[in-house]
């Protein structure tokens, strides 16, 4: 559809996705594009605010009957980003990625999960002394108890992602988008025609913090696992946290760390090389997420009408349960035990929300023409930061190739009766979904005084 580039168009969240899209709107002409966000960016709360993230090469599908066409051509186009934008180039390190397991359950999760991509060139890694060779000497020092694995030397890497995000947001203010922070960027609501007007009930703006109106011909909802809360999804959200620290090496430390590829157990976490100026080394214990699960009055922005449900809300903090640390510190005992007891410099919980099939949602609303949806990034939505806006964009301008635009549809039929307890394919202790509201004991927040965050 032909749209007017200087009609206004409001973006809620400037995270990941939504400073994607305000750049890919800007980059294609859009003129009168503002990003809302209640945090100053990078926000404290998106998922992409994080020094690292992994990041995996893809190449175009040869035909649309490749049964991966829609995954692979996101990943393409991702990594055209990273390898060839130079926006994004400087922040990509095509250092390789280590894939492993430690049960038979795990090995057989990784084949199914890692071999598609075995025409990027995976080899056997079958015993601890080849998994320690992945490294220069002296980093991995672990006996690697049980694991297995692949690895690629190319084609894989990690991105430095809270430059990227922020590189994002300057070069699309560059291009002339509006950024509001802080309370005057929180929004509350979104706003609706009148239901007698006698049309359909099309969103015209949003409210924020400040009581005030923002109208606008197009609004796009890019607020992460927050994006939940502003309307009613049909269950097609579920947002769902995981957890991450820092341990903070000397320089001396940091100079054996480079060039490392990325080593994920995909039931145990995953690290990569610390931070080039600060020396944090960052990792995850990988588990299949934590819910917080309440019952919360819910409004229909619509019809006013409210009614109890139990959803996940999202909240924010700067630590992590102790069953987290105690995950991260066997993990690292596994392949780094001269670093498993060291006290962490930053800790954090970090939200997403899964849709049910963890493809994306990137849609039109079926009942709110002017309403574009650009979420469910489904806890591996970072490194399309480079190109996930210029989809977005397709799907307003109508755009969008069938199979995408069937993919990431507004698909509430799969969510009826939804399982929330589903692992969603993800493995690690304790190999079930797990609720904040039953944590009995979290982490004392770590000394941040060392540390760069
Ligand atoms: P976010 O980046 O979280 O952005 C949402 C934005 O909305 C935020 O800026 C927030 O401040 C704003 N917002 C929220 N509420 C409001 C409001 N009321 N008003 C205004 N603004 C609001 N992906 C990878 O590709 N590779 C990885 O290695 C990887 N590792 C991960 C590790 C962890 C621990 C986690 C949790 C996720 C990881 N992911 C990874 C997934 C990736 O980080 C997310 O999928 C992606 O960042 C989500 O982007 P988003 O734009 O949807 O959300
Ligand atoms: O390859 C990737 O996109 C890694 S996503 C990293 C991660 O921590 C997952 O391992 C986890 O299961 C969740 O999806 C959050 O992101």
């Amino acid at each position: 559809r032909k749209i007017d580039q200087s009609k206004a168009i409001l973006v809620i969240g400037g995270g990941t996705w939504g400073s994607s899209t305000a750049l890919h709107l800007a980059r294609r002409g859009y003129k009168n594009v503002t990003v809302l966000d209640h945090y100053y960016i990078p926000s404290a709360i998106s998922a992409g605010n994080d020094v690292n993230k992994i990041c995996d090469e893809d190449t175009y599908p040869d035909s649309e009957d490749d049964p991966d066409f829609v995954s692979r051509t996101l990943a393409a186009a991702c990594a055209k980003g990273w390898l060839e934008d130079p926006l994004f180039k400087p922040y990509y390190h095509a250092t390789g990625y280590v894939a492993a397991a430690h049960t038979p359950a795990g090995f057989k999760h990784l084949e199914k999960k890692e071999l598609p991509a075995s025409r990027v060139g995976f080899v056997r890694i079958e015993t601890p002394e080849e998994f320690r060779k992945t490294m220069p000497e002296g980093v991995l020092t672990g006996d690697f108890p049980g694991w297995k694995g692949w690895q690629k030397k190319s084609g894989s890497g990690w991105v430095e992602a809270r430059k990227a995000l922020v590189a994002t947001a300057t070069e699309a203010i560059r291009l002339g988008v509006k950024y509001i922070c802080g309370q005057p960027g929180n929004v509350q609501r979104l706003l609706f025609s009148s239901p007698d007007d006698g049309k359909t009930h099309d969103i015209v703006g949003v409210e924020t913090a400040d009581g005030k109106q923002h109208h606008a011909s197009l609004v796009i909802l890019a607020a992460g696992a927050n994006a939940d809360a502003f309307l009613d999804f049909k269950d097609q959200l579920r947002p769902t946290a995981w957890t991450l620290a820092h341990i903070k090496m000397t320089a001396e430390e940091a100079k054996l760390y480079k060039n490392l590829p990325v080593l994920f157990n995909v039931e145990k976490g995953f690290f990569m090389e610390p931070d080039f100026v600060n020396h944090e080394l960052k990792f995850c214990d990988e588990h299949p997420g934590y819910c917080n699960w309440v019952d919360v009055p819910v409004t229909d922005p619509v019809t006013g009408k409210t009614q109890t449900k139990r959803r996940s809300v999202p909240f924010a903090r700067s630590q992590i349960p102790v069953e987290s640390e105690q995950r991260m510190r066997s993990f690292l005992r596994d392949i780094m035990p001269h670093l498993a007891e060291r006290p962490f410099s930053f800790a954090r919980i970090c939200w997403c929300a899964d849709t049910v099939d963890r493809k994306y949602l990137i849609d039109i609303h079926p009942d709110h023409p002017s309403l574009v949806l650009a979420c469910g990034a489904s806890g591996h939505g970072f490194k399309h930061i480079s190109s996930i806006g210029s989809f977005v964009v397709d799907a307003i301008e109508g755009k969008l190739h069938p199979k995408l635009k069937h993919a990431m549809r507004w698909r509430p039929e799969q969510a009826v009766g939804r399982d929330w307890d589903d692992v969603q394919n993800r493995m690690g202790d304790p190999y079930a979904m797990q609720d904040f509201q039953k944590v009995k004991e979290w982490m004392p927040t770590p000394d941040h005084s060392q540390s760069s965050v």
